[in-house]
């Protein structure tokens, strides 16, 4: 019962709903038990390369690079932990994020419609934005994404990614306020709405890329299995990641180099298509590779890649594919030249192991040099936290997948700070915690 439910629309959700589900599930960690048995041990495995599927095009050069990272350690010869709480007391907490503002702040934010700043290891009392009275509260709906401008500190822009009143997908730019740690609430103006037709799988990432375009993740609209094949449908702009200019136009402007952009009957916002719920992504701030975690259906979740100077436009596949694995074969997913040029994922793993993917950050930061180009993610419902590590471009490898950690936790985010650092959201604990190296021989008795 519950495994054909997970992942499928919260309007089969009981209704008991203290605590709202996320991201594309209609149970908490709570619940899960009711799911078959997890496999403590089992693990994501590698995408095979096969037929149906194509690994992310290679660099032109036939000359093999220099594999980022190769002297530092494989995660399979690291453990880490994430036992340093940065924050705690948080409130349904979904994303933490920072203003690139030299601060040192880190923003957090709460799926009721709350932006709060830790500083100095406190919560500040004063929210930095209170949005609650513009959205809609629960499952899979709320405030869901924050990115500030990569001009932040000259400018005083950010952009929030949340459900309104009406359910639909919204986006809006603030500015802050004269004081650095509260927004102005009258300063909202709005980008753009997307109409929602179901509850579930909203998206909500919204992330500057390297190229000072904002990236933003929308689900594929909802219900269970894509009723609307909106995922390989390029008309929509859901079921994709959409790429804008918020410094030009108004409000906003299409970049000139985006894929679909001088196509008909497409939406020129889309930079990549056929995900499900791509609820978490991330570039890697030295790389600017794209990593994207897409939330599957009831079988296979799935982490899938762009290399950095990628034109974009690439299909991941749903509803036609479900990680690696065929879903759908209905038109146009019988179709072998569309199939033929789908990407796959660079990992999936089943339901066995877990059941929400939470995409996380490659790690960048200099307190654990030994973590350099580590790529952390983990599951929502399973609590699981795993690491794969780029090991080479040309072609591209990969290592095995590690699970570093059973956390217990329903982990609904990762966070990466100005220097690299990597934070996990827990989001039934309400904290916030620093991923950190253990040592590999405790000194503590
Ligand atoms: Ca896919």
């Amino acid at each position: 019962m519950m495994a054909v439910m997970v992942g499928c629309s919260n309007q089969s959700t009981p209704a008991s709903q203290h605590t709202p589900t996320l991201p594309g599930l209609t149970t908490t960690r709570d619940t899960a038990t009711e799911v078959p048995t997890l496999t403590p041990t089992a693990e994501p495995s590698l995408s095979p390369s096969s037929g149906v599927t194509q690994l992310p095009t290679q660099h032109p050069t036939s000359t093999p690079q220099p594999a980022p990272g190769t002297s530092t350690p494989t995660p399979q010869e690291i453990s880490i932990s994430i036992d340093e709480v940065v924050a705690s007391g948080l409130g349904y907490a979904l994303y933490v994020t920072t203003a690139g503002d030299g601060s040192g702040r880190l923003f957090v934010v709460e799926q009721t419609g709350l932006i709060k700043i830790i500083q100095d290891g406190q919560v500040l009392d004063q929210p930095f934005l209170d949005a609650t009275h513009l959205i809609s509260f629960g499952s899979e709906r709320g405030l869901l994404g924050l990115a500030f401008h990569p001009q932040y500190s000259e400018n005083g822009y950010f952009f929030i990614d949340y459900t309104d009143v009406n359910g639909n997908t919204t986006i809006e730019r603030y500015s802050v306020s004269q004081n650095p740690d509260i927004a102005d609430p009258q300063s909202s103006l709005l980008l753009f709405k997307i109409d929602q037709p179901y509850a579930n799988h909203n998206g909500g990432q919204l992330t500057f890329g390297p190229d000072g375009y904002l990236y933003i993740g929308m689900g594929d609209g909802g219900s269970a299995n894509d009723p609307h094949n909106n995922g390989q449908t390029l008309s929509t702009p859901l079921g994709a990641i959409l790429r804008i200019d918020v410094d030009h136009g108004s409000p906003y402007d299409i970049p000139p180099d985006n894929p679909f952009v001088n196509q008909s009957n497409t939406d020129p916002r889309i930079w990549d298509y056929g995900l499900r719920n791509p609820w978490r992504f991330s570039f890697d701030m030295q790389t600017h590779d794209l990593y994207i975690g897409d939330v599957g259906q009831d079988q296979y979740e799935e982490i899938d890649f762009q290399e950095a100077g990628s034109p974009g436009g690439l299909n991941f596949g749903w509803r036609c594919m479900e990680g690696i694995h065929t879903h759908n074969t209905q038109p146009p997913c019988n179709d072998q030249s569309l199939l033929n040029s789908l990407t796959a994922p660079i990992l999936d793993y089943s339901h066995s192991v877990g059941h929400s993917v939470t995409g996380g950050y490659v790690y960048r930061g200099s307190q654990f040099p030994a973590l350099d180009g580590i790529y952390f993610f983990g599951d929502f419902v399973a609590g699981k936290l795993w690491s794969i590590k780029l090991t080479g471009r040309s072609p591209f490898t990969w290592t095995e997948v590690k699970l570093q950690l059973e956390t217990g936790f329903n982990i609904s985010s990762f966070g990466q700070d100005e220097q690299g650092e990597i934070y996990v959201v827990d989001y039934s604990g309400g904290t916030i915690r620093h991923l950190t190296q253990q040592a590999a021989a405790s000194a503590t008795p």
